[in-house]
């Protein structure tokens, strides 16, 4: 690694302190809960990288509520972060992909005044291929009264009401990306001294995409407005140059590409998916946060995504994230829909 005269080294944890150092009314709270992501992201990262070598491949024998084989790796993740946010006194309730109900504070632990969203590990088919695969979080302020345990309902927020939002890539590095509302940074860990280094300040994604990414194995299912944003992203009916479909199959990683190169992530709802496949709450509204604080948009197709106001826990939707221009053209081809 070669260092610049004019890279500065600056961790994780410093970076932190010096956006909280910005808000005197700051309590510290939040950025207690952003260390402690950091921490566990480190875990699990340590967990991926060596996924292959300690036997931890494969099914966990195990279904989640989804009804999706757990992977080892989704339990174990979960497990990370369970324990390493529920005693720091910072929350009174989490939620995660892999729990139907909502995890509870334990008693012995005080309870705080937010609550943490959480895809553990995202895109865990792929493990087994090495194929990238990502973390997501969310965080919310309670809305319930009292200072107990948090219910559900302080989980049904919009997206606009996120306090910080942000995920981790295990691809060819390991990147932690958040946002506290004041833009979206990127942090890559050196495994060497197992610290997060800021890499990617003030990300900014560029208008206008180049990158396409869809799984167009379900064109058979899409309405005929879709089809026809298809055609438009691919140029074919030459109203615009076309996109380069690059898909992954795994939403961090097609995400993360986007978010700095510019681009578009499409998953559409289709007459087999009426809602799509991707997760409101702890999917699409934590990416739509981070998107928008980088320049560009999210949508459902009808509405800014982080508008929608959410009714379950695990309820999924539509979802068109990326450059702004190519965001605003799904909702304006979209528009015979609603
Ligand atoms: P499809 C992975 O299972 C995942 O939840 C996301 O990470 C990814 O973007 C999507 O599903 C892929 O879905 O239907 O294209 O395989």
């Amino acid at each position: 690694m070669i260092f610049h005269s004019d890279t500065s080294i600056v961790t994780i944890d410093r970076f932190i302190i010096e956006q909280e150092a910005k808000f005197p009314e700051a309590t510290g709270e939040l950025s207690g809960i952003l260390y402690d992501l950091a921490v566990a992201a480190k875990m699990i990262s340590s967990k991926v990288r060596r996924a292959g070598l300690i036997d931890i491949l494969g099914a966990a024998g195990s279904e989640n509520v989804q009804g999706e084989h757990q992977q080892k790796l989704d339990v174990i993740a979960n497990l990370i972060i369970t324990k390493a946010m529920d005693h720091g006194g910072r929350l009174c309730a989490m939620a995660s992909e892999e729990e139907e109900g909502i995890i509870a504070i334990p008693p012995q632990f005080r309870c705080g005044k937010y609550v943490l969203l959480f895809d553990p590990l995202d895109g865990s088919s792929n493990i087994d291929v090495n194929v990238p695969v990502g973390t997501i979080f969310s965080v919310l302020r309670r809305i319930t009264p009292g200072t107990g345990n948090g219910t559900v309902e302080d989980m049904l927020q919009p997206g606009f009401t996120q306090v910080a939002a942000g995920y981790v890539i295990y691809g060819s590095s390991t990147m932690m990306v958040y946002t506290t509302g004041h833009g979206a940074h990127g942090f890559t860990l050196d495994p060497s001294i197992g610290e997060f280094l800021l890499s990617h300040p003030h990300i900014r994604t560029p208008e206008r995409g180049k990158y396409l990414s869809v799984n167009d194995s379900y064109e058979r299912y899409w309405s005929e407005p879709v089809r026809a944003l298809m055609r438009r992203y691919r140029g074919l009916d030459s109203q615009r140059e076309p996109m380069n479909v690059r898909y992954v199959g795994s939403l961090v990683a097609d995400f993360h590409r986007n978010l700095l190169g510019g681009g578009i992530f499409v998953y559409p709802a289709n007459s087999k998916n009426p809602n799509g496949k991707l997760r409101l709450l702890y999917e699409c509204n934590p990416l739509a946060f981070i998107q928008e604080q980088a320049g560009g948009a999210c949508s459902d197709g009808r509405q800014r995504l982080m508008d929608v106001v959410p009714t379950e826990l695990h309820q999924r939707s539509p979802l068109f994230l990326g450059s702004k221009a190519d965001v605003e053209t799904a909702a304006a081809m979209l528009q015979a829909e609603r």
